[in-house]
């Protein structure tokens, strides 16, 4: 069996998506998400100039060697732009192997650790009165975790407060528009957030929050601290994990979990909050971390350590990754939980999946491969637009983390 062309599909039914499409000379093609947020067309390009034409002629089964030969062979290791494209093609040729196979990606990883794939969905507010409310719809619709987001005091806008009821998308303009944060305002705010949320609903579900990288170690200590009486099932991205030994101090100050990872595109940049057992959850999911091959990998060595995954899954990453990162979850022993955040019905539409939701589990289906694939003509219909995710300036007008 040959590789004997990869196509780039870019469009965009309600936002931006890459898809490698890699096809063979018995008729069987792979689909791997290669979607970069806001920087989408330089995957396009890496792809397209210097990964697709390494590709054909190759043999598709391969692909522990193929993976080795982009991440080696590229002499220029690790970043977001190669390791997506690498995941894009990692992730293709799973899909060939599990359509050759007749069988799904969780069979061919060694079968089901569990019988379904806890999600946490995505409640927020403009304020806490209105985030209670969504919290209460989360539950309604079955969520057993739940992300609670809400607007602060003081501030005009913040992360993670959507327009729209079920759908969040950050990248928003053509050219970033700007935010401004206030982290005392939040530090005041964010534990009576969940102090109203344990007190209205009890400590069935699992709520989640994300700190989105704007906190430094010692006030990341101090939150954590102070949410320890509502149980979080995790802080996410306390603060910027380049310097991994910044959580050293908020170990030392907290035990409520932290998860960190959704930027992370290699095992190096998890290597220390790892193996000092710095974090609970690692959320380095299929598109940017160099597909299944090398999440696998990274989940073997969280498994030693106690750390469990805990995949991102906002909708800047497709249903392609989605269905891979749900059989990637249920064959893997030391998986946390999943992040689901729906795509719009355009999305959906464009990405026929097997993948299904109920009672706030999901489960990948049976159909062979990820189970999921891709309406060229409906995604023709798309043509891509230009967006960028925001950023963050402070009070005094100086440069922050969004
Ligand atoms: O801001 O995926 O946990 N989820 C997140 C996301 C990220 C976006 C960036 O593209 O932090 O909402
Ligand atoms: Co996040």
């Amino acid at each position: 069996m040959k590789i004997t062309a990869a196509r780039v599909i870019v469009c965009c039914p309600g936002r931006n998506f890459v898809t490698l499409k890699v096809e063979t000379d018995d008729g069987v093609y792979g689909l791997g998400d290669a979607t970069l947020n806001g920087r989408e067309k330089s995957v396009v390009a890496y792809l397209e100039e210097h990964v697709v034409p390494a590709l054909i002629g190759r043999d598709p089964a391969q692909i522990e060697d193929i993976w080795q030969y982009f991440y080696r062979g590229a002499y220029w290791r690790r970043g977001p732009v190669t390791m997506s494209a690498i995941a894009a093609v990692d992730t293709a040729l799973w899909d060939i192997k599990g359509k050759v196979a007749g069988l799904p990606l969780y069979q061919l990883w060694g079968g089901k650790s569990r019988n379904g794939v806890m999600v946490y969905g995505h409640a927020n507010g403009k304020d806490l009165a209105e985030t209670i409310d969504e919290v209460a719809r989360y539950i309604d619709m079955g969520y057993k975790a739940i992300r609670a987001q809400s607007g602060v005091p003081g501030l005009a806008s913040t992360y993670g407060v959507a327009k729209d009821r079920l759908f969040y998308e950050p990248a928003d303009a053509a050219l970033a528009t700007e935010n401004m944060w206030s982290t005392a305002k939040y530090l005041d705010f964010c534990p009576k957030l969940f102090e109203a949320l344990r007190a209205r609903f009890g400590f069935e579900h699992h709520l989640l929050h994300d700190i989105h990288h704007r906190l430094t170690p010692i006030e990341a200590g101090l939150l954590g601290k102070s949410l320890e009486p509502y149980r979080l099932f995790w802080m996410e991205d306390p603060t910027p994990a380049e310097n991994q030994e910044g959580f050293r101090l908020i170990r030392q100050h907290t035990v409520t979990p932290i998860a960190v990872g959704e930027v992370f595109n290699t095992i190096y940049d998890a290597q220390a909050l790892i193996t000092e057992q710095l974090i609970d959850y690692i959320r380095a999911t299929i598109v940017h971390a160099g597909g299944p091959t090398h999440l696998r990998r990274i989940a073997s060595l969280a498994d030693l350590y106690h750390v469990r995954t805990g995949c991102h899954g906002a909708t800047d990453l497709s249903p392609v990754c989605m269905g891979t990162a749900l059989n990637f979850d249920l064959s893997v022993p030391n998986f946390g939980v999943q992040e689901y955040m729906r795509h719009t019905e355009e999305t959906d539409a464009v990405f026929p999946h097997a993948y299904t939701f109920e009672r706030g589990y999901m489960y990948p289906g049976d159909a062979p491969g990820h189970g999921v694939d891709i309406d060229e003509k409906l995604a023709a219909k798309y043509p891509y637009r230009p967006a960028s995710l925001p950023v963050n300036r402070l009070e005094d007008g100086a440069m922050w983390n969004w």
